[in-house]
């Protein structure tokens, strides 16, 4: 195998290049953005940096060869390399025609997609260079509908090495389950729906315990899901009553636990939420996120939760944006799961599991048809 770098100004130009040297068996195995020449960092030119390979035995010959001492052949050769060249030229103007930016004009409809998906450019480049590699491989003729079920594809199977394909039902192992996270998500509407259907659709013996004792509506919200869904709770100030609480629940099947929403890009509210509740043993900690928020602020909260144990993750208000992109953002670079997404108030139906497949219809904008 034969490994070169380019670099062109655009893609079309490089791939002329490419294909002149290599021919077309070329593969691209990667591009990036490069900037060259320029004074103290100003008037840097923008060029695209190619890596392409051939399997030596399919590289094509350099130039043709040219005939032997012959006038007049050598003159028709002539004639026939300048319309060649010609052609080639045309071709040429036609892809840069074609072409946004530096990609091929259906990449670049997904890079724009992506784009506003606000998935992260280090993800977009990974799984663009994967569909360029495609498009290249299946000599630029790929439908728009091809290219897309190859994207799907390819997400989905990065997707699959952090998630299980099948969503597990129940999605939890432990007996206890504390929802934390910032102010207003979605806890204990959350909490509420997955009560909602765990009693009323697997039928278990469900139990609350709040240690939201900051607001004295947070305690009568809950108390209200709680007649409505005829479940006992209990109310925990301090360790003492949450100890005292799991020995009164000791016999149902699953504990939900809702807890205060606070600024936790403040660390002091994570040291003071560990106070009110013991993290890991037999509570698993799912930290909530509603996507309407900034993914800035969400990488931050969940790197103040990051030395807890924090093993999944739920996203709500996905009907109040048009941006998933978070989710497998912080998927992908965190490897943590996201096991429920939120999609209105209704408790407790509007709570959908999550698969690979689920999150790529979401992503790719199917998200009404999951
Ligand atoms: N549109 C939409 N609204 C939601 C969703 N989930 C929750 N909400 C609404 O968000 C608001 C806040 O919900 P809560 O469950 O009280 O949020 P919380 O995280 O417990 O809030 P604090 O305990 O104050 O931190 C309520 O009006 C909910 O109805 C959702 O998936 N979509
Ligand atoms: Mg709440």
């Amino acid at each position: 195998v034969k490994i070169k770098k380019y670099v062109a100004p655009t893609m079309p130009e490089a791939m002329k290049i490419i294909r002149r040297e290599f021919g077309k068996d070329a593969v691209i195995l990667n591009t990036k953005e490069v900037r060259k020449g320029g004074f103290l960092g100003f008037f840097t030119k923008k060029n695209l940096e190619v890596v392409a390979a051939i399997d030596s035995d399919n590289a094509e010959p350099k130039r043709k060869q040219k005939q032997p001492d012959v006038k007049s052949e050598k003159n028709n050769v002539r004639k026939q390399e300048a319309r060649d060249d010609l052609a080639e030229q045309l071709k040429s103007l036609q892809k840069q025609i074609d072409t946004m930016g530096h990609y091929p004009k259906p990449i670049a409809n997904m890079d724009d997609w992506l784009f506003r998906q606000e998935v992260l450019p280090e993800i977009r480049g990974r799984w663009l260079n994967g569909m360029l590699k495609t498009w290249y491989g299946n000599d630029e003729s790929m439908q728009p509908d091809e290219l897309n079920d190859a994207l799907q594809k390819w997400i989905n199977a990065e997707l699959s090495g952090v998630l299980p394909a099948a969503p597990r039902t129940p999605p939890f192992t432990k007996k206890y389950l504390q929802l934390v996270g910032p102010t207003g998500v979605g806890k204990t509407t959350t909490l509420a729906k997955i009560a909602g259907k765990a009693k009323l659709e697997d039928g278990k013996r469900i139990a609350f315990i709040t240690t939201d004792t900051y607001r004295i509506a947070a305690i009568d919200q809950l108390k209200t899901y709680a007649n409505i869904l005829d479940v006992p709770i209990e109310v925990a100030y301090s360790r003492d009553d949450f100890k005292k609480a799991k020995v009164l629940f000791s016999d149902y099947d699953l504990v939900l636990i809702d807890s205060a929403g606070r600024n936790f890009r403040e660390s002091s509210f994570v040291t003071e939420l560990q106070e009110a509740v013991p993290f890991g043993d037999d509570i698993e900690t799912c930290l909530v996120f509603s996507l309407t928020s900034k993914y800035g602020d969400m990488k931050e909260i969940y790197r103040q939760f990051k030395h807890l144990h924090i093993e999944k993750m739920i996203f709500t208000k996905v009907d109040e944006t048009v941006a998933f992109g978070a989710v497998v953002n912080l998927m992908l670079t965190e490897k943590v799961n996201p096991v429920f997404i939120t999609n209105g108030q209704n408790v407790p139906d509007d709570l959908l599991e999550v698969s690979p497949s689920f999150l790529v219809k979401m992503l790719m904008g199917e998200k009404t048809s999951v």
